[in-house]
């Protein structure tokens, strides 16, 4: 492993700064959504609700916190840390002409704490947190308008922290959104609420071409902006396997895979690949794509490319086999893969899975990585004050083994590698505190209810030194 190695943890903003009212901050499509469970989906609310709970409100009072948690990370050794700035913040409405000051002074402050610790800080642009009056009022990316807007922001952020971040990404999991059948994903996203009977895949692949112009234009910028600015995407690494190698099985395991490969090869090579111009064409898709934006698109291919890696999924194509009918990959066709274990959340746990991912893009782009999330969601028990979570410990070494190995073994050009919620956070999907991913717990239920004290867990002391010996 590279002796400058980023060790670290990623949160992103809305999942733990809380304050969503203060410094000017406008609603963002996150303070809209109200808390779900394993078994009940997140709603989306129309504004906020008298009466509804909204978890991303309070978060875990990051924002009043930070100070603290940064002296935790600092202790534990983390070389960088990745956060989101909550564009709400800084453009409260979406739309305006000037920046908010005081939601700039924030991540100033913020990043000269980490600086001050030697952590490098590294940032998300678009983190499921876009300003709420953009969904009203354009339909989120629905809208070319997005691009102007987003861009503005870009460069006011890149601008102003031109000293203090290097390391930036455009869009989170921006594959997400593939996922058709819940529409969760496109709202948080690409702001987008699905009307009755509306071709899902043909917006989708709207709005994720508005977001390709619009990272291409912020990686342009970013360059001219500072030269030393390393500027990657994002997004979701779910490998899909065949469940036999049936060659039918594996042409379709192939054919499901490009649903999130799709999203790397435009960023990586700045130009749509065959197969989907194809795709296009067979579903009589003409989508509003014009002669300069493709030139953008050359013109702002991405320097590494950031991804999470959770789980992987398999498909089959014999109809007698029983589909899992969970919204989790790209694909509706996944089935139980027989030899991996799931977490509680249904998530399949396959540290291979990192080694496979991650020569599978070094193959195919052969460009710098970085793993941006991985982590082990689970319900933590607090006993006497102390947690002991061995099975964290154990989920996270079995990754980083493997990540090892793609290095050391496979040549692999890896930058660095930062553990998916740190620090408690409210989760994504669920909207609850109960799925915990972090080295230091925080005090919070799922009502809201909690003292947001912050405690060392057992994998603290191990993830420290694992750092200290630049691995497992
Ligand atoms: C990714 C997101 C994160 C995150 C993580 C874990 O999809 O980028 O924001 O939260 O997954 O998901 P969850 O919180 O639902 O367990």
């Amino acid at each position: 492993m590279r002796k400058d190695f980023l060790w670290g943890g990623a949160v992103a903003a809305h999942q733990v700064e809380g304050a969503y009212q203060t410094g000017n901050k406008g609603l963002s499509i996150a303070d809209v959504m109200t808390a779900g469970s394993r078994t009940k989906a997140r709603e989306i609310t129309e504004g906020i609700v008298e009466g509804k709970y909204y978890p991303n409100h309070e978060g875990i009072r990051f924002y009043d916190f930070y100070k603290d948690d940064i002296a935790l990370f600092a202790e534990m050794g983390f070389k960088c840390f990745r956060t989101s700035i909550a564009w709400s913040r800084i453009f409260p409405e979406g739309d305006e002409e000037m920046p908010n000051e005081e939601g700039l002074r924030f991540y100033d402050e913020l990043f000269d704490e980490l600086l001050a610790y030697g952590i490098e800080p590294v940032v998300t642009l678009s983190h499921f947190e876009m300003p709420y009056n953009l969904v009203k009022r354009y339909g989120g990316w629905r809208s070319r308008d997005m691009i102007s807007l987003f861009v503005r922001f870009a460069r006011t952020v890149m601008e102003r922290y031109r000293n203090k971040v290097k390391y930036w990404m455009t869009f989170n999991e921006i594959n997400n959104q593939m996922i058709l059948t819940n529409g969760i994903y496109a709202f948080t996203n690409s702001g987008i609420l699905f009307e009755e009977g509306e071709d899902r895949l043909k917006t989708v692949y709207q709005a994720a071409h508005y977001e390709f112009v619009a990272s291409a234009m912020a990686v342009k910028l970013g360059h001219e902006i500072n030269p030393e600015f390393k500027i990657g995407c994002m997004v979701a690494a779910t490998p899909v396997y065949p469940l036999t190698c049936n060659p039918d099985d594996v042409l379709l395991a192939l054919q499901e895979d490009r649903k999130n490969l799709f999203f790397t090869d435009v960023h990586v090579r700045g130009h749509y690949p065959a197969y989907i111009k194809k795709d296009w064409e067979q579903r009589g898709y003409s989508l509003d794509i014009m002669e300069e934006d493709l030139k953008i698109m050359k013109e702002g291919c991405v320097d590494y490319i950031g991804f999470s890696y959770y789980l992987s999924s398999a498909v089959s194509s014999d109809p007698k086999v029983k589909k899992l009918g969970n919204d989790l990959a790209a694909g509706s066709d996944t089935v139980e893969n027989p030899y991996l274990e799931m977490t509680p959340w249904g998530w399949t746990i396959d540290p291979k899975g990192l080694r496979y991912v991650l020569n599978q893009y070094y193959d195919r782009y052969q460009i710098p990585l970085f793993v941006v999330e991985n982590g082990f969601g689970y319900e933590d028990q607090l006993e006497e004050g102390q947690i002991h979570d061995q099975n964290r410990i154990e989920y996270l070494g079995n990754h980083i083994r493997e990540m090892v190995k793609a290095v050391d073994e496979d040549g692999v050009d890896l930058l660095g590698y930062t553990v998916w919620g740190c620090i408690d956070p409210v989760s994504f999907t669920t909207g609850e505190m109960r799925k915990r991913y972090g080295f230091i717990y925080v005090d919070r239920d799922d009502e809201g209810k909690g003292s947001y004290q912050r405690i060392r867990k057992d994998s603290f002391y191990w993830y420290r030194d694992v750092i200290a010996r630049n691995g497992c």
